[in-house]
């Protein structure tokens, strides 16, 4: 029996509200957990994902001084390092991401005008979210070239750590790739692959996606370089993943890289509060969607998925 899955693009508000409780241990863990005024921000900002509908404008979102120093700060502290560790497609996006979307480090950068730059460059979408929801549903929305995106910020107690996603992972590590057609038609093989997968290939595909999404490494005249959003967002992590290392450093501690394969991805577990013992490198983004695309062809599935964005609609052969 297939799953149930989405079929037009306005089901996404169906599933985009499922949002999944943290987990007692994060909860407690959670810098902000004692904070009420930071839990009644993060009510408040949830409250507007709840209410949002597919094809409704998203609504300006106004950011205290407090939360737009946070921003500041990872910012200041990300800028040098994206210069040396991301790859090239991430710096040249974030360039436009300065001109066509307020990109700076006195403002955090409005979704609604993001997302509609995003449209007209790839037809990839942002879409809010109140917090993390399963990687079923998140990979579908992913199928419809739609980005669940959160709205609120890390605490300020500390600003370069954060347990979940937030505004800054999303925005300084996810979007700049979407404005690049590989990267987006990646994804979106992961989406298309996930509409009413079984269980046990949801977790594959989730692997995959953390493997490549999140912490992804390409090559670039011979260096590693980061297009994975959990590395572009994370000042002690990039450095870690992407370091040229020589014979003099062999007693540094030194992450395993891998060469891309989503087979090889799709059963290689993963830590989430902790550096990645495992990355894996792809030749290029191209070459990352190429495997991607053959290992999802391969999957046992009794249809094959496809989508069209003159309909919105998910077709099934
Ligand atoms: N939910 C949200 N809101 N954001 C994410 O980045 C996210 C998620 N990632 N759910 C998913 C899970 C990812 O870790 C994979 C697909 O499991
Ligand atoms: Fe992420």
């Amino acid at each position: 029996e297939v799953h149930w899955f989405p079929r037009h693009i306005s089901e996404l508000d169906l599933i985009a509200n499922r949002t999944l409780d943290a987990g007692v241990d994060l909860e407690a863990d959670h810098p902000g957990f004692h904070d009420i005024n930071y839990r009644q921000r993060r009510a408040k900002l949830a409250e507007l994902a709840l209410n949002h509908r597919m094809h409704h404008e998203i609504p300006h979102t106004e950011y205290t001084k407090e939360e737009v120093e946070t921003w500041g700060l990872v910012w200041d502290t990300m800028e040098d390092l994206w210069a040396k560790y991301a790859c090239k497609e991430y710096k040249k996006s974030m360039k436009l991401m300065k001109e066509h979307c307020n990109y700076h480090r006195d403002a955090i950068p409005q979704l609604s005008s993001i997302s509609s730059f995003l449209r007209q460059q790839t037809n990839f979408r942002l879409r809010p979210v109140a917090g993390l929801i399963s990687s079923r549903d998140f990979l579908n929305g992913l199928a419809f070239r739609t980005f669940f995106c959160t709205q609120y910020i890390r605490h300020p107690s500390k600003p370069l750590y954060t347990p979940e996603p937030d505004i800054c992972h999303e925005l300084l590590g996810h979007v700049p790739m979407f404005v690049d057609r590989d990267f987006c038609d990646f994804s979106q093989e992961i989406g298309l692959a996930s509409l009413g997968a079984s269980e046990e290939d949801v977790l594959k595909l989730a692997r995959c996606y953390w493997h490549s999404v999140e912490f992804g490494l390409c090559k670039e005249d011979g260096k590693h370089k980061a297009y994975g959003a959990g590395l572009l967002s994370s000042f002690g992590e990039l450095e870690y993943a992407c370091k040229e290392r020589g014979p003099d450093d062999e007693n540094e501690d030194r992450p395993e890289i891998k060469p891309w394969d989503p087979a090889v991805a799709a059963m290689q577990d993963f830590p989430i509060t902790t550096y990645q013992p495992v990355y894996f490198l792809a030749d290029s983004l191209a070459d990352a969607k190429v495997k991607m695309r053959k290992y999802c062809e391969n999957l046992p599935r009794p249809f094959f998925a496809l989508y069209n964005a003159q309909t919105e609609t998910v077709h099934i052969d």
